[in-house]
């Protein structure tokens, strides 16, 4: 980056009558005309990420990070009379859902600060996901249009589009790529189609809806889509540099496959090889099976896609035998390795008339790894039990990260001060530093307790801002933000709040700390039961803080359209992180890693990274409730009623506010369903929400009251800080590069 020049040019912007969407093309152009070249794909061995979602957040502020052109940039706009935070109106580019999206946009943030050659494909969504309205506490869906702010930060390749064919159609791939900044530029490559209406509807919406044939299919048609382009991108690169023998293409190419969306890659790899290349199919399957990896982020039945064979057939009829021949070869070598037929069909590839891209993923990759220690002792010992038993090496853990760049040092300067202050800077280039800051002076604590007052500030004048809503800054707050599912468990936290908030009343907890519970989630909009919810929060909310005889001491707030900014705010202004899903359902979260390292304490459940969280920043600084898988394996064995648990009181008073009048769901009769949910029906609280929702209560009233000793608290806070650089995603990448990669 010619900074000097970057910087140069900047003081000779001519700000006059400019709008602020002018002033952020303007600005960001410069910074891209001196950030200097992309890295190449393939002159040397690089790893290259597939992914349906990079959520990659506002770009503005952090790429200027990157580019070590952040604070000068604020100075001189200063000077012109213009505040750098006038950008936050420049919207994110959310072209994720969330977890494994904002994920992929980590790793390839913590490649680059690394140096290490890690390049994403994805697609260039015209839409990402949805804005987030409420009316009358109900989410509405609005479209993101955030091209309309232009899109500076990407440089179109005209050269290099592509024709994608699929039985029916075929539309051209333009790519767009985006750097990534950081010791070296990778580059995230965003697929656009284009040609007829029809095609440019495959890059138009994130996860079109896809309760209907048309949008499943439209999802197979977007898989394919940019694997395929991806696929023949490296494989021309390949040819270019080092000719047709493709035994070496493992040598300078590794292809990690983000879930179930991409695997459909494999198939387009060998058909390209076998059709435009010629090579044997058995050859083409043994390069594959030295070039892919999985990561499997979910055992969720659902997000595990498998495709019905019409619908290939339709429009991929050569990937459809494709991948039927794999399915033959797979089977046949389950067995030479020990299986028996039915359990090779455990693993089947292609049974009933069903694609299970999971076990093509399983079957083919050279690795496969889950994402926090429980998860992939689930995937060996239950999901992929025939698999692990066959080929135990390919599977192995690695525990999801945060990019500590983003999650810390831009989100929270004030907190990355002090700790420049305490241990000195050298944590920023090598994390593991930041495990100096143990063994804290009374001082440093003091420090903090006043960078968190600083931060929550902050936040409170910004929810002031959006949501309308004023929140003392003496209240403790609690914070829940993350996607809207039932194995979160927002209702838990909600049925809670609700025991809160009658024991307040009834004057059995009148001396409750103050305190305050944001939720921030958006709900897939055709999940009826997570849009339920969020109107008995926003129900919830508006009750309680409408009640003077309680709204001293607490307080709700759903903070609209929650996402990647939004959660910077957060994370750094919030003292206790909700982690409260059900024992063994969380894959890994993430948004706990972010809060850690912003020394919020986590109150969770025995669930995905929660344990490792605990396990680094100990069992004392953090606040653990709930029923262990273990332990909901039991229960469930020895038969669950739920029932039984509203037989206490406040359990009974704060579920029955579901039926009794208390809310109003406007007659649509949504949450009597979601109480006959609970406690009728085959399967009643299935994610065992009152079996938790005791030990839950308890626990929010011990925080509470820790709290009152804020010294105290703060020092727990700042272990976790102290602790948390394990969960940044420099570790995993490391780890990937290492153990997977070789790179
Ligand atoms: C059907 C809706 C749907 C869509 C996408 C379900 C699941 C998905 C993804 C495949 C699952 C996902 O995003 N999983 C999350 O991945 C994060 C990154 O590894 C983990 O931290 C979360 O625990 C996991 O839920």
């Amino acid at each position: 980056m010619e900074k000097t020049l970057f910087l140069h040019d900047l003081e000779e912007l001519d700000i006059q009558n400019k709008d602020v969407i002018t002033l952020y093309n303007e600005i960001s152009a410069l910074a891209m005309k001196h950030a200097g070249n992309m890295d190449e794909f393939g002159g040397y061995k690089c790893a290259y990420y597939l992914s349906m979602e990079f959520l990659i957040g506002r770009s503005f502020y952090n790429n200027l990070m990157e580019l070590g052109v952040l604070e000068e940039t604020k100075k001189i706009l200063a000077l012109k009379g213009i505040d750098i935070n006038v950008f936050e109106e420049i919207e994110d580019a959310a072209l994720g859902n969330g977890g494994l999206g904002r994920l992929a946009a980590c790793f390839l943030d913590s490649a680059a600060g690394l140096g290490l050659p890690l390049h994403g494909f994805g697609i260039r969504y015209k839409y990402g996901l949805f804005k987030q309205a409420v009316e009358n506490g109900c989410q509405v869906e609005l479209p993101d249009d955030w091209q309309r702010f232009g899109d500076p930060w990407s440089v179109r390749r005209d050269s290099e589009k592509r024709v994608i064919e699929y039985a029916d159609m075929r539309v051209y791939a333009v790519p767009y790529d985006m750097p990534v900044f950081g010791e070296k530029t990778n580059r995230l490559r965003l697929y656009q189609a284009e040609g007829d209406a029809g095609a440019e509807k495959i890059s138009e919406y994130l996860y079109p809806a896809d309760d209907t044939d048309e949008g499943k299919i439209l999802r197979l048609r977007q898989e394919y889509f940019f694997s395929a382009a991806a696929v023949a991108d490296l494989v021309e690169c390949y040819v270019k540099r080092h000719g047709k023998n493709f035994e070496k293409f493992p040598e300078y190419n590794v292809i990690q496959l983000n879930d179930t969306h991409p695997v459909i890659a494999v198939a387009e790899f060998i058909r390209l090889l076998t059709t435009e290349y010629r090579k044997k199919f058995t050859d083409a399957l043994n390069i594959a099976k030295r070039t892919f990896a999985y990561t499997n982020h979910t055992i969720l039945p659902e997000a595990l896609e498998c495709w019905k064979e019409e619908y290939v057939r339709k429009i991929l009829p050569d990937i459809a035998e494709i991948m039927i021949k794999i399915s033959v070869f797979a089977s046949r070598e389950y067995q030479s390795l020990g299986c028996t037929k039915e359990q090779a069909l455990e693993m089947a590839i292609f049974k009933g008339g069903k694609f299970y891209m999971a076990n093509l993923a399983v079957y083919v990759a050279k690795n496969v790894n889950g994402v926090a220690g429980l998860h992939t002792e689930i995937l060996k010992n239950r999901l992929f039990a025939t698999a692990h038993k066959t080929y135990p090496q390919k599977f192995m853990n690695k525990t999801n990260g945060v990019t500590h760049r983003r999650w810390l040092e831009l989100c929270n300067k004030e907190l990355a001060e002090l700790i420049d202050k305490t241990i000195g800077n050298g944590w920023r280039k090598d994390i593991s530093l930041l495990s100096n800051l143990n063994g804290f002076t009374e001082n440093t604590v003091n420090g903090f307790i006043e960078v968190k007052k600083i931060k929550k500030r902050q936040l409170l004048k910004y929810i002031a801002e959006k949501e309308g809503m004023e929140i003392p800054e003496n209240f403790l707050v609690f914070a829940q933000v993350k996607r809207l599912h039932e194995y979160k468990r927002q209702l838990m936290t909600a049925f809670a709040i609700l025991e809160l908030y009658y024991g307040i009343k009834s004057g059995k907890l009148s001396n409750l700390h103050p305190c305050v519970f944001i939720f921030g989630a958006k709900s897939a909009p055709s999940y009826k039961r997570a849009k339920t919810i969020i109107r008995f929060i926003n129900a919830i909310a508006d009750k309680i803080n409408s009640d003077a005889l309680t709204n001293g001491r607490l307080k709700v707030v759903f903070v609209r359209n929650y996402n990647v900014s939004y959660a910077e705010k957060i994370v750094a202004g919030a003292d206790v992180s909700l982690q409260v899903s059900t024992a063994g359902l969380e894959a890994s979260g993430t948004g706990n890693m972010k809060f850690m390292m912003n020394g919020a304490v986590t109150c969770g459940t025995m669930d995905g990274a929660n344990i490792e969280i605990v396990e680094r920043a100990g069992l004392e600084n953090n606040y653990i409730f709930g029923a262990t898988v273990e332990e909901l394996a039991n229960i469930k064995k020895a038969g669950y009623n739920p029932a039984v648990c509203v037989s206490d009181p406040a359990h009974k008073q704060a579920v029955e506010t579901l039926t009794d009048g208390t809310f109003s769901d406007g007659g649509s009769g949504e949450f009597k369903e979601l109480y006959e949910c609970l406690l009728h029906g085959e399967n009643p609280d299935g994610y065992f929400v009152l079996h938790d929702l005791g030990s839950y209560v308890q626990t929010l009233i011990s925080i509470c009251n820790d709290y009152v000793n804020n010294k105290k608290f703060a020092e727990k806070q700042l272990i976790n800080v102290a602790n948390s650089a394990y969960f940044s995603s420099d570790r995993t990448i490391k780890e990937y590069a290492e153990h997977i990669w070789k790179i």
